[in-house]
């Protein structure tokens, strides 16, 4: 059935943004996923409908309400559905998380604004904080289109079933080998002769090679990974294949 995607958030008006276009959008358009942007402000009372107050213990910035945020999430009414909400005090988002959630149901995310959100609603929900890395955003809503990004285009359907394959074997433990197409030459620049030699062999080698030395230079941390050196001997690609 339809994977379905609800986002919590105070600026509804800012999705489906760029999920609507390319892969996501095509897939979203073609039913494969559902996408709905719930207002947090619709949930709250009072003449002014505020959402947010001033941090007990003094600081700077506000806090998110809450009783708001406990009736916005009921009002989304998808208590079967995992729930998560982004923000950078989270666990790391990785291609596991995005995985797992691809294979389930769908996802409900709720999308922090201000200093944060206050602690009490994450505690009676239990309620998992994740991050999508070491910078600091204005909002979760981004971060939020960069989780359903990674999740969405894993759905059965919306990749090719080369591309899916090929990243089944893959699985990010390496960096990727360099690519090339046509001109042969261009700018003075020749692609490297051993792609133009029919010899696949040799080809599968200078491109494990060329992984190996890219992911050295630039993520030794996945190197470390015992992992690693067993996805580049498994990857199709990269293995020499005895006639
Ligand atoms: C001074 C303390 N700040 C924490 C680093 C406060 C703060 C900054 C930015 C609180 C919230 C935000 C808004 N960011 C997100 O909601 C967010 C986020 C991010 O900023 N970086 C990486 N992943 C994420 S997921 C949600």
């Amino acid at each position: 059935m339809t994977w379905q995607a609800h986002v919590l958030t105070l600026f509804p008006g800012m999705f489906p943004g760029p999920l609507g276009e390319s892969l996501a959008g095509r897939a979203l358009a073609g039913g494969i996923w559902s996408l709905s942007a719930h207002d947090i402000r619709a949930a709250a009372s009072g003449r002014h409908r505020s959402v947010d107050d001033t941090p007990f213990g003094g600081g700077p910035g506000m806090v998110m309400r809450a009783d708001v945020v406990d009736a916005a999430i009921a009002a989304a009414g998808a208590p079967h559905l995992p729930f998560l909400c982004l923000s950078p005090r989270g666990m790391r988002l990785d291609q596991a998380r995005a995985r797992a959630l691809a294979e389930g149901p769908g996802v409900v995310l709720l999308c922090g604004r201000y200093e944060g959100i206050d602690q009490r609603v994450l505690d009676a929900r239990g309620i998992e904080e994740i991050s999508i890395g070491d910078y600091v955003l204005s909002g979760g809503e981004l971060a939020a289109m960069v989780l359903l990004d990674a999740a969405v285009r894993l759905l059965p359907g919306v990749m090719g079933a080369a591309d899916s394959a090929a990243e089944e074997s893959f699985s990010g433990k390496l960096l990727e080998y360099p690519h090339y197409t046509r001109p042969a030459e261009w700018q003075g620049r020749r692609v490297p002769e051993v792609l133009l030699s029919g010899n696949h062999g040799a080809i599968a080698r200078w491109r494990r090679d060329a992984a190996l030395e890219l992911t050295r230079r630039r993520r030794p941390d996945l190197l470390r990974s015992p992992l690693a050196t067993e996805a580049a001997a498994a990857n199709d690609c990269m293995t020499e294949k005895r006639p």
